[in-house]
């Protein structure tokens, strides 16, 4: 199975703890592979199974901690 790839552009991301929420927020969905943050440029590099909903999946997880995505 070939591992898709989702950049998302993440909001209210300040400093290495909202990386950290970030972070576990998006490992928590199954099929969720890696998770590079750039708080620089806010965006959000996720690789995730085919079967992951995404970025629908993402943007769900991420609002629910507080950070809305796009
Ligand atoms: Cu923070």
């Amino acid at each position: 199975m070939n591992p898709k790839e989702t950049t998302l552009t993440v909001e209210n991301m300040t400093c290495g703890a909202c990386v950290r929420h970030v972070t576990s927020a998006l490992k928590a969905i199954a099929g969720v592979d890696t998770v590079d943050v750039d708080l620089s440029t806010a965006k959000v590099r996720v690789t995730h199974g085919a079967g992951v909903p995404a970025p629908a999946a993402f943007v769900t997880a991420l609002e629910q901690a507080g950070y809305p995505a796009r």
